[in-house]
């Protein structure tokens, strides 16, 4: 592999892992380890419970749960009892969160409150 090569794939891993904006990137950002990720997926704006995929999801406590937001423009992730609620969550970037208590959370998506989910801690 010449040097050329390593510089900028050394460029793109420091972009998914350094970045920090908002701004939209071209690659989707990693998941974080031993997560369980969530799409938002293309066109989620105009779906109800099809926004997020899968859905609905049942998990263990203490899994986190990564969103990614694989639509072309800006989604939240909102639990309706407020334990969380994200940013705004730019095309190809992610929202974390750790589940540490067992429960049913239905979630929506602020911006667009049709968008609709439900993850399951046990
Ligand atoms: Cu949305």
């Amino acid at each position: 592999m010449s040097f050329r090569v390593c510089a900028i794939l050394f460029s793109v891993m420091c972009v998914s892992a350094c970045g920090s904006s908002t701004s939209p990137s071209s690659t989707p950002e990693a998941a974080p380890a031993g997560s369980t990720s969530i799409t938002i997926v293309s066109g989620a704006s105009g779906l109800t419970g099809t926004a997020y995929n899968p859905n609905p999801i049942t998990v263990s406590v203490g899994t986190t749960v990564s969103w990614l937001n694989s639509d072309s423009i800006t989604h939240t992730s909102a639990a309706n009892n407020g334990l969380f609620t994200s940013p705004n969550v730019a095309p190809n970037s992610r929202f974390n969160f750790t589940f540490t208590t067992a429960g049913t959370f239905p979630y929506h998506c602020t911006i667009h409150p049709n968008m609709v989910g439900t993850i399951t801690v046990q």
